[in-house]
C-alpha cells in the first residue's frame, strides 16, 4: 500500500512571490505518522517547499501513484490542501492538522476522513483497514451524508512513538532560519507536546489541539534521539520546537545536564514566566544559543483581557535580561490587533519592545484560528462570521482571514506594524539597518496612500 503524506508549500502564500525562502523546517507531524506506520505501508513524505511551483509538486505526488493521500492542514494552507486533493487520484483522501481538526464539516466537503488532533494511533488503524467507526478521533460521512465523529483517542505515551526517520529527513535539504545562527547540519526535535496555558490566540492552549494537554518524553528518550542525531548524522545543532521547553524546572535541569555532555548547540521557545536566572544559566551552560519568547503585548490590560497570557510585563523584562546576562540571544514576539487593541495600546507595545531591547522582534497581526478562544470570542461578539480562507484575496495582500480588532482595520494594523519595525530598527542602529528601514518606510507610504 502506497501512502503519500503531504505538506503543502506555505511560504509563497504567506509571504508573497517575492519572498526568498529563508528556512525549510521538516514537518515533524508527518514524520511521526510515517515512523509510527512504516512497517505496514510504503510511506513517502512530499514537502511542498522543495518544489518550484504547485504544478511540479502535484506531478511528483501523482508519479508516486499513491493509494492513500494524507495532507496536513493549517489555516493558511487549507485552500492548497483542497487544490492538491482535487488534483490527485487516490482511494482514500485524508486530512489532519491544526485547521481541519476544528473545521470538520468543511474538510469533509473534500476529504473522506478528517483526523482530529494527534493521530499516530488512528492513522495506523486506517492503514490497517479497521472499520472507520472503531477508529478514535476521526470524522467521516456515512453513505446517507450524516457526519460521524468518533470518540477521542487516549493519547499514547510519547516515549512509545518511534523517532522520526532522520535518514529520510534528507539532512542538508532543510535549513534553519539564518538568524538563529545554528551550526550545520542542524535537526529539529520536539520533546513535549501541548502546553495548556490559556493564551487566546494559540492552539496549544487549553481547549485547542488535544485540549492543550501537556505531555513529556522522558529525558532518557530525548537523549537517545540526540545521540542518534550526533553519532549517525553528525548533527551539530538542534532547534527544539516544544511550545514551552522549560515548562518543568526539574526536567529542564536534568535535560540540560544531559545535553551538555553531547556538546551540541540548540535553541528553544519558552514563556517569560518559565525562566529565571538559574534556568537561563542551565540552558546557556548546556549550549543554548537563544530563546524565543511570545511577549504579545506591552499593555498589561490587553495582555490580560485579550491575550489571557498570564504573564506580567515585569517577568518579560527579567526574561530578556537573563538571556543577555548569560550570552543567549532573545527574540520577543508581539501580536497587534486583538479584539480591544487600540492605536495607543499598540504604541505602548512598540515602546515596550524598544525598551526591552531583545536581539530580535517579530510584530505579527492577530489571526483568529478556528479552535482558539479568540476565534470563539470574536464569533460570540459577532465581530466575524465563520470564515473560509480566501486564497485569491490572500495572494493579493494577505487578507484571506478577517481581523478581529474592534478599533483598527487590517490596513491600519499593517501600517502600525511597518511603523513598529521602523522604530525598532532605528533604535537598534539606523545605519546598520538602513535597507530594511527603507523597505518599511516605503510600505508605510503605500499604506498611507491607500488609507487616505
Ligand atoms: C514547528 C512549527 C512551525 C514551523 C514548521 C512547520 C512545519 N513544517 O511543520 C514554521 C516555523 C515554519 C511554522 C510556520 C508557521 N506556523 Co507554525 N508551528 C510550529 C509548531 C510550534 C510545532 C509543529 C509541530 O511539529 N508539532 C508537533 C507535531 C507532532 O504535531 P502536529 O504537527 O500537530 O501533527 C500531529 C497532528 O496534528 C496530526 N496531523 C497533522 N497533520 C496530519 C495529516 C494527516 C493526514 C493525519 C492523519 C494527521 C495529521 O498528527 C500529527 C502527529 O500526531 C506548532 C505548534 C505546535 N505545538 O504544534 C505551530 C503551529 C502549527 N504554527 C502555526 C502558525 C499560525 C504558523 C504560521 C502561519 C506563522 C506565520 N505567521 O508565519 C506559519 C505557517 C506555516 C505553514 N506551513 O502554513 C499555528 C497553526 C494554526 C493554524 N490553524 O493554522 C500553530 C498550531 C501554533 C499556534 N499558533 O497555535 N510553524
Ligand atoms: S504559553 Fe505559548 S504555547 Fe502555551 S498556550 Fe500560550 S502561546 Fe500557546
Amino acid at each position: 500500500m502506497k501512502v503519500a503524506l503531504i505538506n503543502p508549500p506555505a511560504s509563497r502564500i504567506i509571504y508573497g512571490n517575492e519572498y526568498k525562502l529563508k528556512s525549510i523546517i521538516p514537518c515533524l507531524g508527518l514524520f511521526y505518522l510515517q515512523s509510527y506506520c512504516k512497517d505496514i505501508a510504503d510511506i513517502e513524505i512530499f514537502e511542498g517547499e522543495f518544489y518550484s511551483d504547485l504544478e511540479h509538486f502535484i506531478n511528483a505526488i501523482k508519479a508516486f501513484n499513491p493509494d492513500i493521500i494524507g495532507i496536513t492542514s493549517n489555516t493558511s494552507t487549507y485552500p492548497l490542501c483542497v487544490q492538491i486533493a482535487e488534483s490527485v487520484d487516490a482511494k482514500v483522501k485524508a486530512v489532519g492538522g491544526p485547521y481541519s481538526s476544528f473545521r470538520v464539516s468543511e474538510s469533509l466537503e473534500t476529504f473522506d476522513v478528517v483526523f482530529i488532533g494527534d493521530s499516530e494511533v488512528s492513522f495506523r488503524m486506517l492503514l490497517e483497514r479497521q472499520p472507520l467507526e472503531t477508529i478514535p478521533s476521526i470524522a467521516f460521512k456515512e453513505p446517507t451524508g450524516a457526519v460521524v465523529r468518533t470518540d477521542n483517542a487516549c493519547l499514547p505515551p510519547l516515549d512509545s512513538i518511534p523517532f522520526p526517520d532522520h535518514s529520510k529527513i534528507q539532512l542538508g535539504l532543510y535549513q534553519a532560519s539564518p538568524h538563529r545562527k545554528l551550526q550545520e547540519p542542524f535537526a529539529t526535535m520536539i520533546t513535549t507536546r501541548g502546553c495548556g496555558f490559556k493564551c487566546s490566540f494559540c492552539l496549544s492552549a487549553k481547549g485547542g489541539m488535544n485540549d492543550g494537554k501537556y505531555r513529556e518524553r522522558s529525558v532518557a528518550n530525548v537523549v537517545q534521539e540526540l545521540e542518534l542525531l550526533t553519532t549517525e548524522f553528525g548533527v551539530k545543532s538542534v532547534q527544539f520546537w516544544d511550545d514551552t521547553f522549560t515548562m518543568r524546572r526539574d526536567r529542564t535541569k536534568e535535560l540540560c545536564s544531559e545535553i551538555k555532555k553531547l556538546g551540541i548547540e540548540f535553541v528553544c521557545n519558552t514563556r517569560t514566566d518559565k525562566i529565571d536566572s538559574e534556568i537561563a544559566n542551565w540552558l546557556a551552560d548546556a549550549g543554548c544559543r537563544g530563546v524565543f519568547f511570545g511577549v504579545e503585548s506591552g499593555d498589561q490590560y490587553i495582555l490580560d483581557l485579550d491575550m489571557h497570557k498570564g504573564a506580567k510585563n515585569e517577568q518579560v523584562k527579567n526574561a530578556i535580561e537573563y538571556c543577555k546576562e548569560t550570552g543567549m540571544w532573545s527574540t520577543a514576539s508581539f501580536i497587534f490587533g486583538s479584539i480591544n487593541d487600540t492605536e495607543e495600546s499598540i504604541q505602548d507595545t512598540v515602546n515596550f519592545a524598544v525598551e526591552l531591547d531583545a536581539d530580535y522582534v517579530l510584530f505579527n497581526i492577530y489571526t483568529a484560528h478556528p479552535g482558539t478562544y479568540g476565534y470563539m470570542e470574536a464569533l460570540r461578539q459577532s465581530i466575524i462570521d465563520e470564515y473560509k480562507v480566501d486564497l485569491e484575496r490572500w495572494l493579493d495582500e494577505p487578507v484571506g482571514i478577517p481581523t478581529i480588532c474592534k478599533n483598527l482595520s487590517r490596513q491600519q494594523l499593517h501600517k502600525l506594524k511597518a511603523e513598529a519595525y521602523v522604530k525598532y530598527y532605528t533604535h537598534r542602529g539606523a545605519d546598520k539597518y538602513r535597507d530594511i528601514i527603507k523597505t518599511y518606510q516605503e510600505e508605510i507610504l503605500r499604506l498611507s496612500n491607500a488609507l487616505a
